[in-house]
């Protein structure tokens, strides 16, 4: 069964998002992707969609000590609750830890959380295109602080991937995943081959996308680190609902708090994490 899109069309933007994961799943501006979504994505339920924004709590991949499942954790394959929006939001969404109590996984919770995640459209202004902006709120009921790892697992389009340069981590420290080294960015990111890297840094990103003559802008916020992944040729060829030649057409900018960079929910705070996607 597959499932129901939320849909926003407002001439410029066209936004497709899911209860399942609170799952932003495509934006176009102009016709043109902004946020990728996967065509061999499997949107009957049974797993997370291949793209969009989906949601990383309580843990980031396989968590902090390498031995949590499932990958990103328990919320982006649970079906969130609508949530009464504010202000000039589109869409809202709640999920609690007992929405997901019997869920895979569940039992690897470091702590009881309210979440509520929302989306907006920051509209054009006279010299800047829409924005779309993206926040999760945390909260912990509980009296203990616990920590947990968060990431707006951001798709962003691109024409070319292998053309594409990543300004704003000139400097930065980052932990390369494919090669287990710890580095120091220097100048642009560029890419060659399978990327997977956590940058000790969260601040404005341009990806130049050249194969399109236009860059996108990652602004993120409440966050301490930004990853950068494309799984490139061999990767995407063993990912099922990735497709053949699809890793040329993203690369994922990731808003995340992770490992040591977690955040410490202290008894009865509320975090948010987000981030602002735009087009100069
Ligand atoms: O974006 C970083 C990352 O953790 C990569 O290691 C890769 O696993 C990617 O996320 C996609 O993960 P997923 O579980 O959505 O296939």
């Amino acid at each position: 069964m597959s499932l129901t899109p939320r849909v926003h069309d407002d001439g410029r933007s066209r936004l497709m998002a899911f209860d399942h994961g609170a799952h932003l799943a495509s934006w176009e501006l102009d016709g043109e992707p902004m946020v990728w979504l996967s065509e061999a994505a499997v949107l009957d339920g049974s797993r997370a969609v291949r793209g969009g924004v989906p949601i990383c709590f309580p843990w980031f991949a396989d968590g902090p000590d390498g031995q949590h499942s499932p990958s990103h954790g328990v919320v982006r394959t649970a079906t969130w609750r609508p949530a009464a929006t504010q202000g000039e939001e589109l869409w809202a969404w709640e999920l609690s830890h007992t929405d997901v109590a019997g869920a895979p996984g569940a039992h690897q919770i470091p702590g009881p959380f309210d979440l509520r995640y929302a989306v907006r459209l920051s509209p054009a202004g006279a010299d800047r295109a829409p924005a779309l902006e993206l926040d999760l709120q945390v909260h912990n009921p509980g009296p203990t602080a616990y920590d947990v790892e968060v990431a707006l697992h951001t798709y962003v389009a691109v024409g070319d991937v292998e053309q594409v340069r990543i300004d704003g981590l000139d400097g930065a420290h980052y932990l390369d995943k494919v090669t287990g080294s710890r580095r120091r960015q220097q100048g642009p990111v560029s890419l060659t081959g399978e990327t997977d890297r956590v940058y000790e840094r969260s601040s404005l990103i341009q990806v130049h996308d050249h194969a399109r003559g236009r860059t996108v802008e990652v602004s993120p916020r409440g966050a301490a680190q930004t990853v950068v992944w494309n799984p490139w040729a061999e990767q995407a060829a063993a990912t099922s609902d990735l497709g053949e030649d699809s890793w040329r057409q993203f690369v994922c900018v990731e808003t995340a708090a992770t490992g040591g960079q977690a955040l410490t929910l202290g008894a009865g705070q509320t975090d948010t994490l987000g981030c602002s996607l735009s087009i100069t």
